[in-house]
Formats: structure tokens, sequence, C-alpha cells
């Protein structure tokens, strides 16, 4: 038999698995875990995804097939509203979606040169393996696992985040015990889906998951009341609940299940790609420590400040280092903002999230964001 043919027969055979294992029906299996287990994920994800041709050509790294694209495919969520959201205009909008234009500034110059490729939790990793994807931001956790097995190479964290879980006012249901022989609604291909399991089974405390591919599922068999709770990152949580019809009848628990850096994702090997990735990350936080703004960005160029002036490519060809331009990083502030105007934007006090930055607070306000030297 050809290695074609058996290559062709084994993504028929996990496609047919993957559909068996998956489809909004009960099951207790978390998929990621058996991912990360059985098989290198890279098959068991490739099983998801439709075959498209690769974004990336052979021999070619990410930056060079970019530009000569003209643009960059960025994976993203579609689905959750001030993080990543399909807007009924047909645009994209959001927090993961301003590190999009961020990167598409600091490359092209210009914030639009942009392809948003939707995609939900369990066809991420696939899409970012088979080059269909230049970078993921969408609300993907930082973890060991990823980070190896799916060939991932994650990007300074842009919002720390924990898992929560949501239920009815009217239920009662306060503390994790509370959830005792409950079900809970949950998206497959999820960090959530695993730390769920783990946490449930660490306390003793049976219940019942069920899992769909999709956050509109997941939410929606809530909404319905085939769920007693619905459990995703916080920050997903208040997004989805934004939506709901009756958003004041349902309240996020105390309790944060677990630990969920999240933030951009390249694939592995491709040094260069990654770190323009990072520094982009890193940009967006100097600058808002350094108190570089939209606003203000021109006067900053004329700054006496060494660091700001490496910063804004007034000298020290960083932009050079990085296979850019040296306004690579003007070109994002000026364009997208530092990260605390991107903050605010997408999630800040005029929003309907109205979400306190807590932990994604600059390292000088008690936060965790730090960005190393610009030199
Ligand atoms: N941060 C977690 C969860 C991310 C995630 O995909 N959450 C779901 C639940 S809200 C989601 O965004 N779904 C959107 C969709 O696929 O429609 C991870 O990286 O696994």
């Amino acid at each position: 038999m050809s290695r074609k043919l058996l290559i062709l027969l084994l993504v028929v055979l996990l496609a047919t698995m993957a559909l068996a294992a998956c489809g909004g029906k009960k099951t207790a299996a978390p998929t990621e875990a058996a991912a990360a287990t059985s098989a290198p994920a890279a098959t068991e994800q490739t099983a998801a995804q439709p075959t498209e041709k690769p974004a990336m050509q052979e021999g070619e790294g990410t930056l060079a097939t970019v530009k000569a694209r003209g643009k960059i495919i960025c994976g993203v969520n579609q689905a959750v509203p001030g993080f990543g959201f399909l807007q009924p205009d047909g645009s994209f909008a959001g927090f993961d979606i301003d590190f999009c234009k961020a990167l598409s500034s600091a490359v092209f110059g210009s914030p639009d040169k942009v392809e948003y490729r939707p995609l939900n939790a369990k066809q991420r990793f696939t899409a970012l393996q088979a080059g269909e994807i230049d970078v993921l931001i969408r609300n993907t956790t930082w973890t060991l696992t990823r980070d190896t097995e799916l060939g991932a190479n994650f990007a300074p964290t842009t919002f720390y985040d924990g898992q929560g879980i949501m239920v009815r006012k009217d239920s009662g249901i306060k503390t994790l015990e509370d959830l005792a022989g409950a079900s809970i609604c949950v998206s497959s291909g999820t960090t959530t889906e695993l730390n769920l399991a783990d946490q449930m089974a660490s306390r003793g405390i049976e219940y019942t998951p069920v899992v769909f591919e999709t956050a509109d599922e997941t939410t929606g068999a809530y909404l319905d009341g085939r769920c007693d709770a619905y459990t995703t990152d916080k920050s997903g949580l208040v997004a989805r609940q934004s939506m709901f019809p009756t958003p004041e009848d349902h309240m996020i628990m105390d309790e944060t299940l677990s630990k969920e850096p999240l933030g951009p994702v390249v694939r592995h090997g491709d040094d260069q790609w990654f770190d323009i990735v990072k520094w982009m990350v890193f940009a967006t936080f100097q600058a808002e420590e350094s108190g570089i703004t939209s606003q203000n960005v021109d006067e900053m160029k004329n700054a006496d400040d060494p660091n700001i002036r490496k910063l804004l490519g007034v000298e020290g060809d960083m932009g050079a280092k990085l296979g850019l331009d040296n306004d690579w990083a003007y070109n994002i502030i000026k364009q997208v903002g530092n990260y605390a105007e991107i903050y605010d934007r997408n999630l800040g006090p005029n929003t309907v999230f109205n979400l306190p930055r807590g932990m994604n607070s600059s390292w000088k306000d008690g936060g965790l964001l730090y960005s190393p030297p610009f030199r």
C-alpha cells in the first residue's frame, strides 16, 4: 500500500473517531487529554479540520510568506464578545482581534492587512500546525502539553484569566460541592473540560459533563435548561453572559478553578516570526509603562529617554533586528494603541464588561505585565 493511501486511510479513520466523539452529545472523555496522550495531537486535530492549501510554503519563513501574500492570516474566535467576535456587519472586533491588528501594523505599517479565520476550540491547533494560519490569537491558554506535543510557541500572556462557573441565580448553587449530581455544559478541546474533570475528581464530586464544540451550542444548551451550570474562562463567562436574553438571572460563582494565561500562539520552528509576535506584545506593554499612547506617540519621538527612542525607532535599529521596519512599534502604538488603550477599548469602564484590570495591570501598578528591555 502506498504511503499516501495509508495516510489517507488514517485520516479517514481518525475523522470517523472524532465525529463519534463530539457533536453535542454527552461524553465524559476530555478530548484534548485524549489527543495529548494517545497520538501526536496533529493527527487527532487534523481529523476535525477541512484540508486547505497551507498558508506557509515549504522552505520559507512565515514573515516572508506573509509579506508575499500581503496579509496575515489570524486564527480567531468569532463568538466571544469583547475578545473575538464577528459583528453583524461582518467585521471582527475585540481584544484578541486588536492584537492581530497590532501584528499587521508591525509588519505592514497598517492594521488592516489581516484575514480573520474563525476557529472553534478543537480546530485551532490543527489549523496552526497545518500552516493554515500564521498566528492564533483566540483566548488560548498556555499549557505544557500545548507548548510541546501540540507544537505551539506561546507569546507573552496578554490576558491572565481563570476558569469560572456560571449558574442560574435561583438555583441556590454557591460552591463546587453544591454541584454534586449536576450536569455542566462545557466546550470540547479546551482546558476548561480538563480542569473541570480534574477539580471534580480531586474533590470526589460526581457530575455529568455535557460537551459541545462551540460556545453557541454550549451556552444554548445551558440556557435551554439542559445543564445546571456552564463553565469556561471567567472572561468567556462575562462575555457570553452579555449576550443572554436576561443576563441578570445568572451569576458567576466565586470559585476559580484554574490558571488560564491567554495569549498569541505561533508554530514551532520559526524563531523570527515567534520573536516578532512576542515583541509586538511587549511593545504594547512597554508603551503603557512609558506613558506612550496613540495620541502622544508623535511627540514621544522627540523624547530624550533612550529606551523610548529605541522603542519608537528613532535610534538603535530595533525593527531591523526583527526583520521589520524601524517604525514597527511606532505603527502599533499609533494605529492600535498601547496595552491600556487596547484593554479599555474592548473591556474597560466604557464597555458593557467593565472588567477591572487586576492581574492584567502593568507591573508598575502591581500587575503581571512586564516587558523586557527594548535594547
Ligand atoms: N482558554 C481555554 C478555553 C478557550 C475556549 O475555546 N473557550 C470556548 C468557550 S466560551 C470558546 O471560546 N468557544 C467559542 C466557540 O468555539 O464558539 C482554552 O484555551 O482551552
